[in-house]
């Protein structure tokens, strides 16, 4: 059967025109005006663009005494009902625990995905296994981008030693490193500080978290990246003093890139003080909601260029698993929603504001990251030969953002009474039309893993500029003799 999508304009990242999409056997077959298909999809009116790629979401992950409440069936259906089509999942092993076990564990979950999925592997512990596991993780299970938590202490936090060892051997392998960057002493420190004061509600979270944490961090990365000479992929960034890093990094010519969060754009700090508990726990999540200032650099930052992707950092707790945390913010889950909320969201504060235009909007959305990831242009392209993952996207549709008709699996949403302009009108997951008009049509289990290789990207600009390269020893003449 072929799926032809009719009378739409074609936008990706570079280019914009009108014309008729074909699809065959859940690729892109051709491209141009007057084609015929079997099944016929409406665009008259919308925009045919890449469908999203949230290259961060938490699905039924193990943290902090729990598991977050979407899993990879409630979570793709989420994203693809907002148009979203591929997600990117982190594999977390237990200490000691070697890499291949824990995708064991992640292989089974994820054979419940709506659409195409891919994993990030997370190191939590360091060690001879470790080092050994990365090769074949690599090389045969095409997982070729690394997350080291800097924060987290006690649990998935990994030390300065244990990073620059990680980040050396991905440098060797051709990896990608990526950071959640946070200083984890520092947060440990100011926790049970505010905690002994008495400050136990959860904006004790944010005042534990100050945006110089995350500046701190993500310097430390980047020069430990410019060490190892591994490109490196800062996961949410949430303050200018960590843009800034990123930018100055980016021109003297350094591999790293930054993501900033739909939720960190468009949510701030003030949220924290709301009189209501759960309203201000539902949005702790790590690095915290920020102010206006910080919104202005990151929204600057993806009109420049220096931000390259944004992404949710999805991970869903339910009110009643917050509450865990009453009396004690530092055990507040944290983690906040945001796969179906993501494109229209960034649409309406994003391209409706004039900020970005609607290529500007695909590059943040799907294709920088494809390529960064290295599967582009099979995803985050509209091309002959590409995988069928598209949005065909209006711009005039409308909605207010409310939890009692989203498909997450929780009872709130952080975008709650948000109104937004620009919504998908289908969405197709390799040809498969998983959203009609609105209507869920979703497919348990049609979701595959997409395996990737290294892309050959490294970070070594400044290379000629380094006074020392290899250490080696020096032939001396005069050695005073000691005791002299
Ligand atoms: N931050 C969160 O808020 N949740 C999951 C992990 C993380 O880093
Ligand atoms: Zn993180
Ligand atoms: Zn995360
Ligand atoms: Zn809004």
């Amino acid at each position: 059967m072929t799926t032809v999508i009719k009378n739409g304009t074609v936008v990706t990242a570079d280019l914009t025109y009108d014309a008729d999409v074909l699809i065959e056997n859940g690729v892109i077959s051709e491209i141009g005006p007057n084609l015929k298909g079997d099944e016929e999809l409406d665009a008259t009116g919308c925009y045919v663009m890449p469908g999203g790629i949230d290259p961060h979401v938490h699905l039924e992950m193990p943290f902090m005494g729990t598991y977050s409440s979407d899993d990879f069936e409630s979570g793709t259906r989420a994203g693809l009902a907002g148009g979203t089509t591929m997600v990117v999942d982190f594999c977390l092993p237990n200490q000691g625990e070697g890499l291949h076990d824990a995708l064991k564990r992640w292989d089974n979950k994820s054979t419940r995905a709506n659409c195409d999925y891919s994993f990030h592997m997370a190191v939590t512990w360091w060690g001879e296994q470790v080092f050994n596991d990365m090769k074949s993780v690599i090389e045969d299970r095409g997982i070729t981008t690394f997350k080291h938590f800097l924060a987290y202490k006690g649990a998935l936090m990994v030390n300065d030693d244990e990073l620059f060892a990680s980040f050396n051997r991905l440098a060797e392998l051709g990896g990608i490193a990526m950071v959640h960057a946070e200083n984890g002493d520092v947060v440990a420190e100011m926790t049970a500080k505010l905690l002994a004061e008495g400050n136990t509600g959860p904006e004790g979270h944010a005042y534990s978290r100050p945006s110089q944490v995350e500046g701190e961090a993500t310097n430390r990365a980047i020069m430990i990246a410019d060490m190892a000479g591994v490109p490196l992929y800062v996961v949410h960034t949430s303050c200018e003093e960590a843009h800034e890093a990123i930018r100055r990094a980016r021109m003297q010519g350094k591999r790293v890139w930054g993501e900033p969060l739909i939720q960190h754009l468009t949510l701030d700090e003030s949220e924290y003080f709301n009189k209501d508990w759960d309203h201000a726990a539902r949005r702790v999540m790590s690095p915290p909601f920020r102010n206006k200032q910080h919104q202005d650099s990151l929204w600057a930052g993806l009109m420049s260029g220096s931000l390259s992707v944004v992404a949710t950092d999805h991970c869903a707790f339910t009110t009643e698993q917050k509450r865990t945390g009453i009396g004690d913010f530092s055990k507040i889950p944290n983690g906040t929603g945001g796969l179906e909320d993501r494109l229209p969201m960034l649409w309406t504060h994003g391209v409706e504001t004039g900020r970005l235009t609607p290529n500007e909007f695909v590059a943040v959305t799907s294709t920088n990251i494809a390529k960064i990831l290295n599967c582009y242009p099979k995803k985050g392209s509209v091309l002959v030969g590409a995988d069928a993952d598209l949005v065909v996207w209006d711009p005039k549709k409308e909605k207010t953002i409310q939890a009692s008709t989203q498909q997450s699996a929780i009872d709130y949403n952080v975008f709650e009474g948000h109104h937004v302009k620009g919504l998908p009108r289908f969405t197709l997951t390799r040809g498969q039309v998983a959203v009609h008009d609105g209507e869920i049509r979703t497919q348990e289990g049609h979701g595959k893993f997409v395996a990737r290789e290294p892309n050959g990207t490294v970070n070594k600009a400044l290379s000629t500029w380094k006074d020392l390269t290899a250490p080696r020893p020096v032939e001396r003449t005069g050695i005073p003799a000691t005791g002299v």
